[in-house]
């Protein structure tokens, strides 16, 4: 793809005109295109990663539904046997030394006869966001001309098998205990990688002797403090190396790995991605009993949420399966029951309550009232680093959305109005200081420009 200018200034920010940022949204994701994907990021992610691809194509199917659909499909290509979706599928023309850890270190395929053959992938996954973005295609082909529409259907027939396989995998390997929550093996499969959430199950982890690694990601940004630090690093590559060791095999890492956490956001996640599904499933005329399946697992996801629920902080909490405790930390990710759905009045008002709070998006002193990924009230919060702190828009859009599907469409406009109102201000980055609105990580980060649009387009759709 050609790139093209940005009316950018010098410090990096856009225009500032609210009735910019939708070209200018559409212009990051043509330029971080490479053949039918996209890149997260220009430099810093090289590779295409699972949730960010799927929402970037929900914000390409305002745009460019066919680009929208190529980039499922790229990703979905290197499903594993299991159904498992894998966090990373590697660009094999990246430019060496860019990122690490690379697919050399995750071995993937020599490791398992569950990974694709055809492609490179990590050993991990990431939320399960594609059924919804699967949903939106249909949605906004809906009502076009008959080619678009039979298109989009054919789509949806093709994929529906490959994302029933994906939940299944999460429902079963991921939850033996039929929790109706999912486990993760490690802090990236949550996409908040170094969020406080995990620090105490981190630290009850024990690094053995880990083969020497180099760091690629503090290049890409001005300041190593916006990154994980050296200490996060070295748990993280320990997990992997266990994984390794365990050959990927999930009955194996059950029993033997040191990291097993219930996480709340994920589990959320999907249960809207199973009602997604299940929508999906009327559209390509599904068998019912799988219409049945889709349907309980909605409903042991919610219930599993619930049982989650701190009465004192009005939030969710993950759970350290080995550690057998809730993790009592108040980040973005104890709203998971409003992104789940399908709450009573008591329980939204809760939500709302917390969410207002001087704990997230009431704390004074704010830039904007936009929830912190981590309370500033917390002791693990960090205003500039990564997800210790920082305003991140592809959580402002899980929040819009959820309070959206929950009837609360003021509340929903005004996280819409700030968080666009950031990008017109200060671009597209991939997170921001909450007290300055400074944009921070990576500049022209593709998942940051795809809920823009997506959040500037869906109210003409008229179905969320
Ligand atoms: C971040 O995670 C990667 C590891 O997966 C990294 O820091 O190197 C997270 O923000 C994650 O949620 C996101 O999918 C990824 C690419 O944008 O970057």
């Amino acid at each position: 793809m050609k790139g093209e200018e940005l009316p950018h200034s010098s410090s990096g920010r856009t225009s500032g005109h609210l009735g910019d940022v939708n070209p200018l949204a559409a212009g990051v994701l043509r330029r971080n295109s490479i053949k039918s994907w996209t890149k997260p990021a220009p430099s810093l992610y090289p590779h295409q990663w699972s949730w960010d691809s799927a929402f970037i194509a929900l914000g390409l199917a305002h745009v460019d539904n066919h680009r929208a659909t190529s980039e499922l499909e790229t990703l979905f290509a290197s499903q594993w046997a299991t159904g498992k979706v894998p966090h990373i599928v590697f660009n094999p023309e990246a430019p060496p030394k860019s990122y690490f850890p690379d697919a050399e270190r995750w071995s993937s395929s020599a490791l398992s006869a569950d990974a694709p053959d055809q492609s490179r992938t990590s050993g991990l996954c990431q939320p399960p966001v594609h059924a919804v973005a699967v949903r939106r295609i249909w949605e906004t082909a809906r009502g076009k001309e008959e080619r678009r529409v039979d298109r989009a259907r054919a789509f949806l027939k093709d994929n529906y098998l490959r994302l029933f396989a994906w939940h299944r995998y999460l429902l079963t390997a991921r939850d033996p205990e039929e929790s109706g929550l999912v486990t993760i093996y490690h802090p990236w499969e949550s996409g908040t990688d170094n969020s406080p959430r995990w620090d105490a199950a981190l630290a009850a982890v024990e690094v053995g002797d880990l083969p020497p690694y180099t760091r690629y990601d503090l290049q890409h940004v001005t300041d190593p403090s916006h990154r994980p630090t050296d200490e996060e690093y070295d748990r993280y590559l320990w997990l992997l190396e266990l994984l390794k060791r365990a050959r990927y095999d999930e009955a194996d890492i059950y029993e033997s790995h040191p990291f097993l956490v219930k996480d709340v956001l994920f589990s959320a996640i999907l249960v809207a991605a199973n009602e997604a599904l299940l929508e999906i499933s009327r559209v390509v005329d599904a068998p019912e009993e799988d219409r049945e399946t889709i349907g309980a697992w909605i409903a042991r996801g919610r219930e599993g949420l619930e049982g989650q629920w701190d009465p004192g902080l009005k939030l969710c909490l993950d759970y350290d399966v080995l550690g057998d405790s809730p993790l009592r930390v108040r980040t973005v990710a104890g709203f998971a029951p409003l992104i789940a759905g399908g709450l009573d009045a008591g329980r939204l008002e809760d939500l709302l309550e917390t969410l207002d709070s001087p704990a997230f998006a009431g704390h004074e002193g704010l830039h904007r009232p936009l929830p912190p990924s981590t309370s500033p009230e917390e002791p693990g919060f960090h205003p500039r680093s990564y997800w210790r702190g920082p305003v991140w828009p592809v959580a402002n859009w899980l929040l819009w959305w959820s309070l959206t599907r929950a009837r609360e469409p003021h509340r929903a406009a005004q996280i819409r109005r700030e968080t666009i109102g950031q990008l017109a201000e200060c671009g597209f980055a991939e997170y921001f200081e909450p007290f300055t609105g400074e944009p921070l990580g990576s500049t022209e980060q593709s998942w940051t420009a795809a809920v823009a649009l997506d959040m500037l387009a869906v109210e003409t759709l008229g179905s969320d």
